[in-house]
């Protein structure tokens, strides 16, 4: 039998099998084929195999785990491999808001950025728009603005919504029908506030099967995998917990520029070709596009702050 995994922490996984029943699962030996090498075995999105014999009712064990279309994971520093936070997810929710807590474009940047690694589209979701003053004043610092202006400038793809007020939750939810979708974003953002506004009954009901099957605080701190009403059969969210920081995972400081989006097209027409670092030879068309205005200079601080950080990272990292 086969079933999409909702949820999951201490190897205890919660599993919505294809006729949907809800099963408690554990993983069935120590060693589960292809998901050799991940800090974390299996993640929500994941579709998997299960057996119930010798379980209790309720229960079941993973005994195989499908082929995965992608993974949208993070770099785990303390387990020094990679973590998974979804999987097989058609769209990434970059959930912002301009104020409390205030905007901050650095995660937004490796948000993205991961979303081009594993080669899901993402979406800008600007949450609290009901806080925004209508002169964008008070609330909504100058600055957030003008990163954000920048961000559509890019190419970027971004949808006002407020949880609160109801704003643009029609355009999101028509977004994510027929997709499985996950929200990534800094604690506080409001992306279960989305979800709950999404789909309250749904939602609710997934709250209470956790509660049920979770020993302790684990449910507020795992990611689930929550069924939304919406066009097109429905969709599917996954709600992140609140991740601190995003170390990319799947690249190298080589590969890095290719994965900014503005920067993309110009890699590789420096005069020192694929082996320009992009921070000190002659003939840089990065560091031009920097000074002309057409890579923002926050962008390029992120980028060179990430090139660091993969540089001095141990060479075992995983090629997507
Ligand atoms: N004003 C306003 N507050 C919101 C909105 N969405 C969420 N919040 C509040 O922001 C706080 C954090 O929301 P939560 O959904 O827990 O954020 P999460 O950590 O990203 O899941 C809560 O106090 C929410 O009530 C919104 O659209 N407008
Ligand atoms: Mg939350
Ligand atoms: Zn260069």
């Amino acid at each position: 039998m086969t079933a999409l995994i909702l949820s999951g922490s201490n190897n205890i996984y919660l599993a919505r099998t294809d006729e949907g029943e809800i099963l408690e699962c554990r993983l069935k030996g120590k060693v589960l084929k292809g998901a050799e090498g991940f800090y974390n075995p299996i993640a929500p999105g994941d579709r998997v195999v299960l057996a119930r014999e010798d379980t209790n009712e309720g229960e079941a064990l993973i005994t195989a785990l499908s082929a995965r279309r992608n993974v949208y994971a993070r770099w785990n520093q303390k387990g020094n491999a990679p973590q998974l936070l979804a999987a097989n997810l058609d769209l990434i929710l970059c959930v912002v808001t301009p104020a409390s807590p205030p905007f901050r474009p650095r995660f937004l940047d490796r948000a993205l950025l991961q979303g081009d690694i594993a080669g899901i589209p993402p979406v800008i979701v600007l949450n609290k728009c009901d806080l925004e003053s209508p002169e964008g004043g008070d609330d909504f610092d100058p600055d957030a603005a003008e990163r954000l202006e920048d961000f559509r400038r890019i190419g970027y793809r971004i949808l006002r919504v407020s949880a609160v007020s109801g704003f643009g939750l029609g355009e999101l939810r028509e977004l994510i029908g027929g997709r499985t979708a996950a929200m990534v974003g800094q604690s506080g953002v409001g992306k279960s506030s989305l979800l709950n506004a999404l789909s309250p009954g749904l939602a609710l009901r997934v709250g209470e099967l956790c509660s049920k099957f979770d020993r302790g605080s684990h449910t507020t701190t795992m990611a689930r995998l929550i069924a939304v009403d919406a066009p097109r059969g429905g969709g599917f969210v996954v709600d992140t917990p609140g991740v601190r920081r995003l170390v990319p995972d799947g690249t190298s400081a080589a590969d890095l520029a290719s994965h900014f989006r503005e920067f993309a097209p110009i890699v590789g027409t420096c005069t020192f070709g694929a082996s320009c670092s992009h921070q000190t030879e002659p003939g840089c068309r990065i560091m031009e596009a920097v000074s002309a205005g057409v890579i923002h200079e926050d962008r390029y601080e992120s980028y060179l702050r990430i090139k660091e950080e993969l540089a001095s990272r141990s060479p075992g990292y995983r090629k997507t």
